[in-house]
Parts: C-alpha cells; sequence; structure tokens
C-alpha cells in the first residue's frame, strides 16, 4: 500500500497550502519554493506516484490537466507564456511522489534552462 504523499495530505486538509483552483479532480496549489514569479503545482487528488505509473485509465485525467494547465496560466497572469514540467523518477528530480505538473510563468525562459 503506497504511503499517503504530503500532497494528499494537503486535499484532506492536514497540511496548509496556498491553494488557487479545485474541483473534483485536481487541486493547484502554489509551490512552496518557487522558482519562477509563478510557479504552481497542479495536482491530480488520484495518488499516481510518477508519471509512468498512469495506465490508459488515467488517459481522460491526463488530457484534463493539460487543458487545466493552461486555463490556470491564463488566469494567474501569465496568459499563453508558460512552461509545463513534469519531473518523473528521483535522478529526474522527482520529490514527491504523487503525480504533478510544474505550471511556471511570469519571466523569460531560454533553452539552455531545460
Ligand atoms: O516537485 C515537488 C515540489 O513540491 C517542489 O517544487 C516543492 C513542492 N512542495 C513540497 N512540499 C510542498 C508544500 N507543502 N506546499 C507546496 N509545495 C510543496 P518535484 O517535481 O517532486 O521535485
Amino acid at each position: 500500500m503506497t504511503d499517503v504523499s504530503i500532497f494528499t495530505r494537503i486535499m484532506n486538509g492536514e497540511i496548509p497550502s496556498d491553494k488557487v483552483y479545485e474541483d473534483d479532480d485536481c487541486i493547484c496549489i502554489k509551490d512552496i519554493s518557487p522558482k519562477a514569479p509563478v510557479h504552481l503545482l497542479l495536482i491530480p487528488r488520484k495518488q499516481i506516484p510518477r508519471l509512468v505509473d498512469a495506465t490508459a485509465e488515467d488517459q481522460a485525467l491526463l488530457g484534463q490537466l493539460m487543458i487545466k494547465a493552461g486555463d490556470i496560466a491564463r488566469e494567474n497572469g501569465v496568459g499563453d507564456a508558460f512552461r509545463l514540467i513534469v519531473n518523473n523518477g528521483e535522478e529526474a528530480g522527482q520529490t514527491v511522489f504523487h503525480l504533478h505538473l510544474h505550471i511556471l510563468g511570469g519571466k523569460q525562459f531560454t533553452e539552455s534552462q531545460l
């Protein structure tokens, strides 16, 4: 049985967060350690540990997150200029094993920052 993630604990109200959006399938919070003027985390309520753990059953949910990310970026003042990042696995920098999309914006990014 997978441990309850810090993001599930946030969704359950056990840990405070700065929430900018929520619906039945996901929540979006401000990242505690922002790497850009706008740095949000879009998190499905379903605790999928890594992107590669998603299955065909999650296809609609993943599509929904991508579309929602664009809506949320616009609602948070970055227009159509934002980056979406998913870190998959420890070596790729994943620290919280509950799938989440980083939405980053509000500054000029360059290719070398990847
Ligand atoms: O990203 C995990 C991200 O989660 C990282 O940018 C910090 C952020 N984080 C961790 N704990 C919290 C809380 N409590 N509130 C808001 N943001 C948080 P990863 O892709 O796994 O490296």
